[in-house]
């Protein structure tokens, strides 16, 4: 019995091991591209490294049993009777509930980071609509169907939506939010990453659901403002 045990422990160590190592050195999801996707992704190792070492467990656990429990040619015998297993099973409650904990509290912390509201916010408002966005710069009074951010900037997303529920995201942003009808939420994102992205309609909305994006780029400062002066321009003429 201890041999397997050991053996067991081997192949789920081995097996965490490997799957951490290519969870770490390839990247899985996509660029992180705000500051609020390094706290998120952070998280997401975490539970990434705990759900690779119970899935290696288990997994390696079934597929050793196959292997070495089976039923051997002519054995008819009935498996040994078991009831219970007291410290087992007081294990297999405390474990899960002190990891599920931990999460908790983890989650905690993340979540009240990455909606902490920062000083001198720049104000976007996103409306949603079957099926695309419009942005509007208040304190510019402009509107756009592009999304155009400065870097190291944080942004106060105020979502809306004129018809049905959306869901405003960008994945390299990490975080997202639903755009409700007749109501306002909020969502806070400091871009920290220049780059084009996408931002996506993350709640079935209807037929052009999957169509329903609109282009978003991260600039410096002066472009930002170049391309600000620019449409107030065309807009003026
Ligand atoms: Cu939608």
């Amino acid at each position: 019995m201890k041999k397997h045990l050991m053996a067991l422990a081997a192949i789920t160590a081995v097996g965490t091991a490997v799957l951490a190592y290519l969870f770490l050195t390839k990247q899985i999801t996509p660029a992180r591209a705000s500051s609020q996707a390094h706290d998120v992704d952070r998280l997401f190792s975490v539970l990434f490294a705990i759900a690779s070492f119970f899935l290696v467990l288990c997994l390696g656990g079934l597929v050793y049993s196959l292997i070495f429990f089976r039923r051997r040619k002519g054995d008819e015998s009935d498996g040994p009777a078991m009831f219970g297993h007291a410290p087992l099973e007081v294990t297999w409650t405390l474990v899960p509930l002190a990891i599920v904990i931990v999460l908790a509290i983890i989650g905690a912390f993340v979540l009240q980071s990455v909606t902490a509201a920062p000083k001198e916010e720049l104000d976007v408002r996103v409306s949603a609509f079957q099926f695309g966005w419009q942005f509007n710069y208040p304190n510019e009074g402009l509107q756009t169907n592009e999304l155009r951010l400065p870097i190291g900037q944080p942004v106060r997303f105020t979502l809306t939506s004129r018809d049905v529920i959306h869901d405003f995201w960008v994945p390299e942003f990490r975080i997202k939010e639903d755009a409700v009808p007749g109501m306002e939420t909020t969502l806070r994102i400091t871009p920290d990453r220049l780059g084009d992205y996408w931002a996506l309609c993350n709640e079935l909305c209807g037929i052009g659901h999957a169509y329903m994006r609109a282009p978003v780029k991260v600039v410096t400062q002066e472009q930002y403002r170049s391309w600000i002066e620019g449409l107030k321009k065309e807009k003026g003429s």
